[in-house]
């Protein structure tokens, strides 16, 4: 999505929230949500559209929400969406965070339970009075406490993808007062959330970075303003720390405010050992009288005798180790990627045609793409019917024989793992696709003893070329379903099946901890987007963050490779072990 157009698609969406919670009208809801997937799905500004007058011809955007549109983008502010805020009591919005509940029962619970909040809803589940409404049980009540929690305790934390944006616009913001500006802390790192944000200057002039950094757009408090030292807290709950420092330090206090924390401190009782000290100024002789290294990183790791430490490896699992006997694994990156494996399209619940994901594979000098649509049992997702199967892979073999497109077009589908194990088209369907991905979208709760069950169940499929975002976790939304991940990945390791590192950034599954251990298997992976519009095939970053941060080399990567890992059985996957 064009990051401009976010908030007019948060405020369509939110109308139909409202709508849908008041129950006024059964249809400009579905009018309100179309518009928004309109929007979302536009390559560029909103505001180049108004400009153009073409934005009442888009579809499912009349008169009457284009108006609105209009209206939004000129003002910030939309007068009709005031109104049907005030008439509902304002904590019910925060409902929909819920995983469990949506615009509906939001209204139910307002209608028939007077609920206004979080905590009246925590309140009416723990008395019962929620399993009394009708449609609605013990098992219902259980699920919305556990999610109340869930939100509660994870909602301090932001996405990778979030700190991105804000550590983007607010370099740009700093830039013109800074000799070098870089966000360290744990977005640095790529974790894959991050509590705050902490960026590091370069600086003659502290006192100019830090007028600027006041009047970022977006602040809801500032929290300190010192000489080199400041704190924010935008209106998006994120805080901003800032350092300034000279140059010649500049060096020393990334590497310090880059983290992690146990990294540091193995890194300066190593410096004790050498008789020399390190801190976020310098490394120095001990007495503080004379610096060693400071103005960069690679200096300050070089004076100590290792190799220069990527900051995804910088969490203390024995990088530092690795790094002072010349070891430090050659870590995949991004320009390795030869082609992403996991792409919807408008045939099923993506919004971009075969030929725009095509086209942007080609932009990022791909060798090959994969289609990978839903498969029958995705109602939800509108999975295609094995008839529509049929016609997508004749589709493709026309597209590839059409000598259009420079790079290799694959068919294949991201198959529903169904709850006995089975997957979800015929066996003589699944030979014709070129590789198949076989995911969790359904019946999560199972206990781990049946998901693994289900899961080995999948695998024993000769067709299974990839396991899908393995654990089906979702940030801040859904835990993990449990499962062995012993039995699986040895599974995995033994049959050749591909692990999926899932580079959408509320995925981000297998996550680092998990290919680490994946890793110890002898496993081999495929970095994928899972992207449902063009532009997000940029999200690869993330799948390369979490290999990264598990230590992965280009060789453990399936799709780090010329040819595309697709005929699992005749033994072409080009990976290290197989
Ligand atoms: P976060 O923000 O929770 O996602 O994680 P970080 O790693 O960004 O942590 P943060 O923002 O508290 O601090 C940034 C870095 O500054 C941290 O990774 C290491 C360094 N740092 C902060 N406090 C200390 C400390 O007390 N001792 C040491 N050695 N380093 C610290
Ligand atoms: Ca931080
Ligand atoms: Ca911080
Ligand atoms: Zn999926």
């Amino acid at each position: 999505m064009d990051p401009a157009n976010g908030p007019i698609v948060s405020m369509l969406n939110e109308i139909a929230d409202i709508l849908e919670i008041t129950g006024s009208d059964r249809f400009r809801p579905i009018a309100y949500r179309r518009a928004a997937r309109t929007v979302e799905a536009l390559p560029r500004p909103v505001h180049d559209y108004i400009r153009e007058g073409s934005i009442s011809e888009l579809p499912g955007v009349g008169e009457a929400i284009s108006q609105k549109i209009s209206e939004y983008a000129s003002t910030g502010r939309l007068e009709y969406l005031e109104k049907l805020r005030s008439g509902i009591p304002p904590g019910l919005l925060e409902l929909l965070n819920l995983q469990e509940v949506g615009p509906k029962t939001v209204g139910r619970l307002y209608l028939e339970l007077k609920i206004t909040s979080l905590d009246e809803l925590q309140k009416a589940c723990e008395e019962h009075r929620v399993s009394k409404l009708k449609g609605f049980g013990d098992k219902t009540e259980e699920r919305i406490l556990q999610s109340i929690a869930f939100y509660r305790g994870s909602s301090k934390r932001f996405l990778l993808s979030e700190g991105d944006e804000v550590a983007a616009e607010m370099i740009r913001h700093l830039s013109g007062q800074a000799h070098r500006i870089m966000a360290a802390g744990s977005l640095r790192r790529r974790r894959e959330t991050i509590g705050d944000l902490d960026i590091i200057v370069a600086s003659d002039t502290p006192e100019s970075v830090m007028d600027r950094f006041v009047t970022y757009p977006g602040i809801s408090i500032v929290y300190s303003r010192g000489e080199t030292k400041s704190s924010i807290l935008l209106k998006s709950g994120l805080q901003v720390d800032l350092r300034v420092v000279e140059d010649r330090s500049y060096g020393a206090a990334l590497l310090y405010f880059t983290g992690s924390k146990d990294h540091n401190v193995e890194l300066r009782n190593r410096a004790i050992d050498r008789g020399l000290k390190l801190n976020e100024y310098s490394l120095s002789t001990r007495d503080g009288e004379k610096d060693v290294a400071g103005e960069s990183e690679e200096q300050v790791y070089s004076a100590l005798g290792l190799q220069f430490i990527e900051p995804e490896l910088r969490e203390a699992r024995g990088e530092i180790d690795a790094a002072s006997a010349g070891r430090l694994p050659h870590l995949v990156e991004e320009g390795d990627i030869r082609g992403d494996m996991h792409c919807h399209t408008n045939w099923t619940d993506g919004s971009s045609p075969i030929e725009a994901m095509i086209e942007a594979a080609e932009a990022r000098n791909y060798s090959y793409i994969g289609i990978s649509d839903h498969s029958r049992s995705s109602r939800v997702a509108r999975g295609l019917s094995e008839e529509k199967m049929e016609r997508q892979i004749e589709r493709i073999e026309k597209i590839n024989a059409s000598g259009k497109y420079d790079i290799t077009v694959l068919c294949g589908s991201e198959v529903d793992i169904l709850p006995d194990g089975k997957l979800d088209y015929r066996d003589e369907l699944l030979s014709r696709l070129d590789y198949v991905i076989g995911s969790v979208h359904s019946r999560f709760n199972m206990d781990s003893g049946q998901m693994t069950e289900r899961l080995l169940t999948a695998m024993s499929d000769e067709h299974l070329t990839i396991l899908g975002h393995p654990t089906g976790r979702e940030l801040g939304r859904r835990e993990a379903y449990s499962f062995s991940t012993d039995s699986v990945f040895e599974e995995a390791r033994s049959k050749g099946i591909l692990l999926e590192i899932n580079g959408s950034p509320e995925r981000l599954d297998l996550n680092d901890q998990l290919v680490m251990e994946a890793r110890r298997h002898g496993c081999a992976f495929v970095l994928s987007t899972d992207s449902h519009h063009f532009t997000q095939l940029s999200n690869m970053k993330y799948a390369v963050a979490m290999a990264r941060r598990g230590w992965l080399e280009a060789a453990d990567v399936a799709n780090a490779c010329s040819e595309p890992p697709v005929a699992r059985r005749a033994g072409r996957i080009g990976v290290r072990g197989q």
